[in-house]
């Protein structure tokens, strides 16, 4: 109680030290409280004000960031819950509101990232009315959140948040929404917070399978070829130094998933690099050669595995997965541990014996040169010609020394990210909209990930199209003065659209031109120092600038217009026919 005694009016604190009585709104903040919530990402509206008239009490303990749209405000709370391992918290208010938060929900389902979407409804006795801005959250949230409820009465708010933030972040992590009724908000209730440990009928913590994980220590020893594949569920389990352990005591060649990069240091000897259609080379092609393949802590997402029907046919499969759901669910595993990636990894070392797969390992080496020679060398050190997505992410690895956090937006510049960034700090450092490939998610997620990470170096790596789809969100880093470095790789045009189009749609560039603004302007308009590089000559002085400036810092660079990514895997196709060129 003691927060809402220090900062209620004098009268208020008799009546709630008294009797404990608070309104359903100080009761949600009251509950937040309880549950560590510090950050708040929110838009107001009609019925969401008894909530923010409470908030107003409230504050120094909970800081609430008024973004500009709610989608940013989903975005930003993905972006600190991705960074810090915390739930974020969003708040909207209902019907347009409440829909406007749809996007960073559905990003956040199917990314694992949790969330406590809180949305103000319509008084209960209008639901079911087409009142004023009534829409059925419910209904709408139902396919993408892992659970949804209407609080209907005051006294219901301190249990449903306990177990919204419970289901969030147990088990595979994910959004939750609580829609509250405005007569819920404004009834009085007696305060008591409970947290919540269990609900019966979830088993969110699967009991380890000793006999899983001895079969899978056997395939793991008797393995000419093992391979590891990791994903988010290293990360999510805080299991790096673990998978580390693991892949050096075995002498295990290891790739990564999009939102398993940088749980390894990118050069790393056993770090092979990325999977996937704009992954390295021998990370696919070699996916089709190796006798086991360890997938731990992620979902064999058809971008990493393009046609599964010539997808690791001849190896035998171990997965690692917290998720029942996942596992069988595209490939077929010969050993399923379902299990928690660090729990698993643990388990799995004093089984497993110590080695080293020297000439296989050498075939990643051979394909890693093949794949400098003729794509990577050409990409980051250009001597002539228009500027690279490359040579700047090159750059800007080298400058920030591989220490930052890396927040990406969705298309060429993502991959070309990825793919150029190199990784050095293994604390949650990548930070992209893997699944759902949000254009729009960089810049919020990136705003929430400084707010949730204030000392890291946090760059949003963003086309000129992803920036144009949530760019008022310059507001909010601007009003808080949220030190983002945002770098605008500008190709003026809808690259990665452009790129398919050239390739397989006989260069019909059908609608991806693109006509910009002066980006530098806006971002001034917005009160944003900002620069604009178009030459080779000052682009190191000038990321340089970028990374040495103290507040937030929109450096557009301008890149060749039809620079393309490879290699590829052209979509749907199979692993081993992955193109240089
Ligand atoms: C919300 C949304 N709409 C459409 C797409 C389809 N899409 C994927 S990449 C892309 C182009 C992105 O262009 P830009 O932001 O300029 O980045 P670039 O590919 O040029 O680096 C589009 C339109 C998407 N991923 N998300």
């Amino acid at each position: 109680m003691n927060a809402l005694v220090a900062e209620a009016s004098e009268k208020e604190k008799v009546i709630i030290t008294e009797k404990k009585m608070v309104t359903g709104a100080q009761g949600l903040l009251l509950s937040l409280l309880e549950e560590g919530v510090d950050t708040i990402f929110g838009y107001p509206g009609g019925a969401i004000m008894p909530i923010y008239d409470a908030l107003y009490d409230f504050a120094d303990q909970l800081k609430h960031h008024l973004v500009r749209h709610e989608q940013g405000g989903a975005h930003a709370a993905q972006g600190y819950a991705r960074i810090t391992g915390k739930p974020g918290v969003c708040f909207a208010t209902s019907g347009p509101g409440a829909t406007n938060l749809i996007t960073g929900i559905a990003d956040a389902q199917i990314d694992s990232t949790p969330l406590v979407c809180i949305t103000g409804q319509v008084a209960s006795h209008l639901l079911g009315t087409d009142a004023f801005q009534e829409t059925d959250v419910l209904g709408v949230t139902m396919p993408v959140t892992k659970w949804n409820y209407q609080v209907t009465r005051a006294d219901e708010i301190p249990e449903a948040i306990a177990k919204a933030f419970y289901i969030a972040t147990s088990g595979r992590p994910g959004p939750v929404l609580i829609d509250i009724t405005k007569d819920a908000q404004n009834a009085k209730f007696e305060f008591e917070y409970k947290k919540c440990k269990r609900i019966s009928s979830y088993y969110p913590v699967p009991k380890l399978n000793e006999k899983a994980i001895a079969a899978a220590a056997e395939l793991i020893n008797n393995a000419k070829k093992p391979y590891v594949l990791w994903g988010q569920g290293v990360l999510l389990s805080n299991a790096q130094e673990d998978l580390k352990a693991f892949i050096e005591k075995a002498g295990i060649p290891a790739a990564w998933t999009i939102l398993g990069l940088a749980g390894l240091p990118t050069d790393h000897p056993l770090n092979v690099g990325m999977l996937g259609m704009h992954g390295n080379y021998g990370p696919n092609l070699l996916t089709n050669e190796c006798d086991v393949l360890i997938a731990v802590g992620m979902r064999f997402d058809d971008r990493v595995t393009g046609d599964l029907k010539c997808y690791a046919r001849q190896a035998k499969i171990i997965h690692i997965e917290i998720d029942p759901a996942e596992i069988n669910k595209n490939v077929r595993a010969d050993v399923a541990v379902n299990a928690d990636a660090k729990v698993a990894l643990q388990a799995l070392l004093p089984l497993i014996n110590e080695n080293k797969h020297e000439a296989w390992l050498q075939k990643f080496r051979d394909c890693a040169k093949i794949e400098y020679e003729k794509v990577i060398a050409p990409e980051i050190l250009p001597t002539e010609g228009k500027l690279k997505m490359a040579e700047v992410m090159h750059l800007v690895s080298e400058l920030s020394e591989g220490k930052a956090v890396i927040v990406t937006d969705v298309g060429q510049h993502q991959m070309v990210a990825m793919r150029y960034y190199n990784f050095k700090d293994t604390r949650r450092s990548n930070i992209t909209s893997g699944g759902l490939g949000t254009m729009g998610f960089c810049l919020p997620a990136a705003m929430g990930a400084k707010v949730g990470a204030p000392d890291r170096q946090v760059i949003a790596v963003i086309g000129d199209g992803g920036f144009q789809m949530t760019l008022q969100e310059l507001g909010c880093i601007f009003q808080y003065q949220i030190g983002v470095k945002v770098l605008i790789l500008n190709n003026n045009f809808l690259g990665m659209v452009r790129q398919w189009q050239q390739l397989f749609h006989q260069k019909r560039y059908s609608f991806t031109e693109m006509v910009n603004p002066d980006f530098v302007g806006i971002a001034k308009a917005y009160g944003i120092t900002a620069n604009k590089v178009t030459q080779r000559e000052t682009l190191e002085s000038s990321i340089q600038a970028m990374l040495d400036h103290e507040g937030p810092y929109v450096l557009e660079v301008v890149v060749e217009k039809e620079d393309n990514v490879f290699p590829m895997v052209p979509a749907g196709d199979s692993v081993s026919n992955i193109r240089l060129s």
